[in-house]
């Protein structure tokens, strides 16, 4: 232990802990801007700095160890007069034009320059300006880049992409895509991680808002939308409201109030993912030969993606099984259109996910199954739906709760796993169980995959199948360090689930943002008790998606479901 005093309090701390934790420990928060902790402790914006007794100069406390007998100052006039000189700095390269910043209410430097009490600017504002491309989901505006170098940390650090540098040099440094590319012309996810960790509006998710809300006002159409797994537990945030009023239902009433035609829900077709792709598991594992092990799950975009451009030699382990949200498309304008007596090309889907790679995923080529338009038409995160229930003034919290429509609004506790780390797999085991045995497990019975361990792994027999061996990862580089050892030949997997957002989906790129706090593993931990709280636990009693393959698809595997629910991921 090291005996410190800060601001006059005597405390002893352990070993190795910085200035910056032992002052929140002497309840003495110290103003932070660059800092997260464990991935960006660089001291890039020199808010955290104090006075330390008998050193020459100033020291940031973020970056800065404490030592026996250190005395720190914390908020002297020397030091707020410092912090307030290199805000004004940051300022001065800064738009502040926060009345129309997305991220206005939700900015951590709007909120520090409050903070600090700091309402006017002695130096000359000069922003950098640069092109804003719309054509791909992730949007930088330079002019709102404060060099913080957070996206580069976390897509170097946690994605291992590398796709944010600093470029330039002196006083024109700044933050751009790596070797000068157009974002586009790299080999982004666009998972959204650099979004959800930036302090300001420099990296936003391109919005899609308008396009919605000229479809909800054109006569012609009817308006269909689904809601991703991971949404129904990280909506309300930004309405402040607590996870007992924030629920589903509020949701689906909040939305029918602006108008959709049907709201439905994408854990209808997470649960017809389930029948599809633990069918294509359970004929490739009784075949094994011909085919690449392991096989992966295909439904994370960022994940597909970054599998075709770094490891393109394992894109055949991929299942062939399209991700819900374009299983739901592909229905929605095929089977509900027929159901409905509807022409397919005046269906408009909505999805609202958690999600930004989603974005580029319903834009694919190979999205077109069901009548030849894009099976969605438009993917709205999370925020942005937030943002569109604010603007036609909805107040979620005060309306009673509704269900979803029906026919492709009923999922089981094995759907809305899917937005948490290992969901995908424990529901497709589950079923791919009883596609064998004819009887159920217990639904409880593959724990071994559930929870936040960024790598797990684990084996499961089947009776009457052998044993099955899995594992689990979410981040790409975590990812990465997978397929790597499975190249290396020092794993070997029958199936593996991959996400490409820390702890799946919960935490994706479009989810609500709160200044660097890492909400995936509670947001998860909802998804589970939603399961452990269904009537129904397992993909292969869903009644709709019965009533759909009974009705329309056949089997699984067959030749229509071949058609719209399948792709060979070549574009
Ligand atoms: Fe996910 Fe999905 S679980 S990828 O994270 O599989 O976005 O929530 O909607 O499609 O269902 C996202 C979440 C989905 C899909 C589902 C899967
Ligand atoms: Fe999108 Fe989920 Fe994949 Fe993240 S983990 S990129 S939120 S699908």
């Amino acid at each position: 232990m090291v005996n410190i005093v800060i601001d006059g309090k005597r405390l002893a701390v352990a070993d190795g802990t910085t200035i910056m934790e032992a002052a929140q420990r002497a309840g003495t928060p110290i103003p932070h801007l660059c800092y997260l902790k464990d991935l960006n402790e660089i001291a890039a914006c020199r808010m955290c700095v104090v006075e330390v007794e008998g050193a020459e100069r100033m020291v940031t406390a973020c970056n800065n160890q404490v030592f026996e007998g250190m005395v720190v100052h914390t908020n002297t006039p020397a030091v707020r007069q410092a912090r307030k000189t290199n805000l004004r700095l940051i300022l001065s390269q800064h738009d502040s034009n926060c009345t129309v910043c997305i991220r206005s209410g939700n900015c951590e430097l709007q909120k520090l320059a409050q903070d600090m009490n700091i309402h006017y600017q002695p130096y000359p504002v000069q922003p950098e300006r640069a092109r804003v491309d719309l054509s791909v989901p992730v949007v930088r505006e330079a002019s709102k880049c404060i060099k913080c170098m957070r996206c580069v940390q976390v897509c170097d650090k946690i994605q291992d992409m590398h796709i944010w540098d600093v470029s330039g040099t002196g006083s024109r440094t700044t933050v751009d895509v790596s070797l000068r590319r157009k974002l586009g012309d790299t080999d982004c996810t666009f998972c959204g991680q650099c979004v959800t960790h930036c302090p300001t509006g420099a990296l936003t998710v391109r919005d899609d808002t308008g396009r919605v809300l000229k479809a909800l006002a054109d006569p012609e159409l009817t308006t269909v939308i689904q809601v991703a797994p991971a949404v129904r537990v990280a909506w309300a945030e930004s309405f402040g409201l607590s996870p007992e009023v924030g629920t589903a239902g509020r949701m689906v009433a909040a939305l029918k109030r602006m108008g959709f035609n049907y709201v439905f829900d994408t854990n209808f077709t997470a649960d017809l993912t389930i029948m599809e792709e633990g069918s294509e598991f359970l004929e490739r594992f009784t075949h094994r030969d011909g085919y690449s092990w392991p096989m992966y799950t295909s439904c994370c975009p960022g994940w597909v993606r970054f599998l075709k451009s770094q490891f393109p030699g394992q894109v055949a382990g991929l299942s062939t099984a399209k991700s819900p949200q374009q299983m739901f498309g592909a229905v929605a304008k095929s089977y509900l259109a027929q159901k409905l007596g509807l022409d397919p090309h005046k269906i408009f889907v909505v999805s609202i996910m958690p999600c930004s790679a989603k974005k580029a995923e319903c834009a694919l080529p190979s999205m077109k199954d069901a009548c030849g338009d894009p099976d969605v038409d438009v993917v709205l995160t999370t925020r942005e739906m937030d943002r569109l229930l604010r603007s036609d003034c909805v107040l979620p919290g005060d309306l009673p709760e509704e269900k979803f429509d029906s026919p492709l609004g009923t999922g089981t506790g094995a759907a809305v796993i899917f937005g948490a780390t290992g969901g995908v797999m424990d529901a497709a085991l589950r079923s791919a169980y009883y596609l064998v045995t004819g009887s159920n497990p217990d639904a409880d019975a593959f724990t071994a995959v559930r929870g936040s361990k960024p790598w797990k792994e684990a084996v499961f027999t089947v009776p009457g199948a052998g044993d099955v061996k899995v594992a689990v990862v979410s981040g790409l580089g975590n990812a990465r360090a997978l397929v790597e050892a499975v190249e290396a030949g020092e794993v070997s997997y029958d199936f593996v689930e991959v996400m490409a957002c820390p702890g799946g989906c919960a935490g994706g790129g479009g989810q609500p943002i709160h200044g660097g706090v890492e909400l995936a593993e509670p947001r998860g931990k909802r998804l589970w008790e939603l399961d452990a709280k269904a009537d129904i636990r397992f993909s292969h009693e869903n009644p709709e998606v019965q009533a759909l393959y009974a009705e329309y698809l056949g089997q699984p595997l067959g030749e229509k479901s071949h058609h719209l629910l399948h792709t060979d991921h070549e574009a």
